[in-house]
């Protein structure tokens, strides 16, 4: 894969995140997720490769862009995976809460696990864990693995879950224990990358959350040496068909990160929309100049880099919300 990609496709998270930022707190879910996907697609037609999405907005007839199969970029360059989330939290976009990003992950082709929309059981830890976690083991023995590798007393372990009913047994045994949990509402690319990312104080992430949302986020684990591990959650027939489709014969199988994303090379890209645990959400600065906050990062060289952007909202006509809004 060309480095320079990584920079490309931070312009593309960039769009996204300006287009959907602009419906914050507006209460309409869905027009922020068209603005996003919109301007996350047009601007994928300047970057120079040869993509397709094996993560997007859904099947061929269902989604007008950016559906799985659809060939991205100029034609020319690098032939890669694509997954995309246009806007990760478009709940949280509507109701103007925290940790709503633009999110893409980039593999060389042939890469990046084709996950089918359904949910996904997940188990994400830093540098210092990686290789010693089980999704399979009890919660118990992970939070005394992870306290020993992190050098903290259980006490201090911060362990990040999903607010749901289905993670409630699981939230009383981590308490239990006696580790610290810290609850988020939507947007578990976030939260598990924030296992890996220095300085965040967060050590373990647990739970059950999107498969696109897991592939994603293990380009970055990937990336930041952490470690990920999970397994699909089929809710009915029609679910489990899909994962044998693709190739998932033993629903019960535990996927590796190498599952999720093969090889030593992937990119991660990400603009924050409302800030959460990685970034800080989109500013407006008065008059059209708009603040956007990114990181990038690449798998092979573990680089990771935060970009900051001024952009000027009437020179990009295309990505302001219409005025009669
Ligand atoms: C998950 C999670 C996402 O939505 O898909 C969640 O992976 C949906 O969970 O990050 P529920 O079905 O319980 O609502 C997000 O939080 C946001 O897209």
């Amino acid at each position: 894969m060309d480095r320079e990609l990584a920079l490309e496709i931070v312009r593309v998270t960039e769009a996204a995140a300006l287009a959907s930022s602009q419906w914050m707190g507006r209460g309409l879910k869905n027009e922020a997720d068209d603005a996003a996907t919109t301007a996350m697609r047009s601007m994928f037609d300047s970057v120079n490769m040869q993509g397709t999405v094996v993560i997007g907005e859904g099947e061929l007839d269902e989604a007008p862009m950016l559906y799985i199969g659809e060939e991205l970029g100029t034609g020319s360059g690098p032939e890669v995976d694509i997954a995309v989330d246009p806007l990760e939290g478009t709940n949280i976009v509507a109701k103007g809460h925290h940790n709503a990003m633009a999110v893409i992950a980039v593999g060389d082709k042939g890469t990046l696990l084709h996950a089918p929309d359904m949910y996904m059981e997940k188990i994400a830890v830093g540098p210092e864990a990686a290789g010693l976690v089980r999704l399979t083991d009890p919660i118990e023995k992970t939070i005394d693995i992870v306290a020993k590798m992190t050098n903290k007393r259980v006490r201090d372990v911060t362990v990040i879950i999903q607010e749901r009913k289905r993670h409630e047994e699981l939230v009383e045994r981590i308490r239990k224990k006696g580790a610290r949990v810290k609850l988020f509402g939507d947007g578990d690319v976030g939260a598990s990358i924030a296992t890996v990312m220095p300085r965040t104080g967060i050590d373990l992430f647990v739970g059950t959350g999107g498969a696109p949302e897991g592939v994603i986020s293990a380009a970055a684990i990937k990336a930041l040496g952490g470690d990920m591990q999970a397994r699909l959650v089929p809710m009915n027939d029609e679910e489990a068909d899909r994962c044998r489709k693709m190739g998932i014969t033993d629903l019960s199988e535990v996927l590796q990160l190498d599952d999720l994303v093969k090889g030593d090379d992937a990119i991660f890209a990400a603009t924050g929309v409302s800030s959460g645990e990685l970034l800080e959400g989109v500013r407006f600065l008065g008059g059209d100049l708009v603040e956007t906050d990114s990181i990038v990062m690449r798998a092979k060289t573990g680089t990771i880099r935060y970009i900051k952007t001024h952009h000027r909202l009437e020179r990009k006509p295309h990505l302001a919300m219409p005025e009669d809004q």
